[in-house]
């Protein structure tokens, strides 16, 4: 069982993982292996604002605004590194999931993501996503849902 896979059992929360053995790491590979529009699908990006790590939900078809986040969090954006990212999560990047992070991070979500019934998001490796309703989504994470993508 993978720690994504553990922390869904020691939550109670249900969601149906799948796997793609050819890799699914970005938006637009897993838009292909799985069969939906890229917008539908989940991008879980860390980053620091002032110096807490702070989880942006964004739909696979939008760039973040950072100056955007900036505002909304009041306080100077940067990305997280690589190691930072693994540090906060527990996930490598290319699998990071939305929840069942190691830390609960403060999140926010793009408002694009809730034009779909169903949205699709990494399940804690590269090759593994699920599907969820994005409400659901919004729900678990306690995320302020937010317009976010750059223009
Ligand atoms: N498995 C796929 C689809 S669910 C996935 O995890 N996509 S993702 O978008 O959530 O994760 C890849 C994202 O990691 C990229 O969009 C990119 O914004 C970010 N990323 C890639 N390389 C780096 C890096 N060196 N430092 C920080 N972030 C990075």
């Amino acid at each position: 069982m993978t720690r994504f896979e553990r922390w869904l059992q020691d939550h109670g929360v249900w969601v149906a993982v799948r796997t793609y053995p050819d890799g699914i790491r970005t938006a637009e590979d897993a838009a292909r292996s799985i069969g939906v529009e890229v917008g539908q699908i989940v991008k879980s990006l860390v980053f620091t604002v002032a110096a807490q790590p702070t989880l942006v939900l964004m739909s696979g078809r939008n760039r973040l605004d950072v100056d955007r986040l900036a505002e909304l969090a009041g306080d100077r954006v940067e990305r997280a590194d690589p190691e930072l990212v693994r540090t906060v999560t527990g996930y490598a990047i290319g699998g990071v999931p939305p929840f069942g992070h190691l830390n609960r991070l403060p999140t926010y979500i793009d408002q694009d993501l809730f034009s779909y019934p169903v949205v699709w998001a990494a399940a804690g490796r590269p090759d593994a996503a699920f599907p969820i309703e994005p409400k659901r989504l919004a729900e678990l994470t306690g995320a302020t849902p937010a317009e976010l993508r750059a223009p």
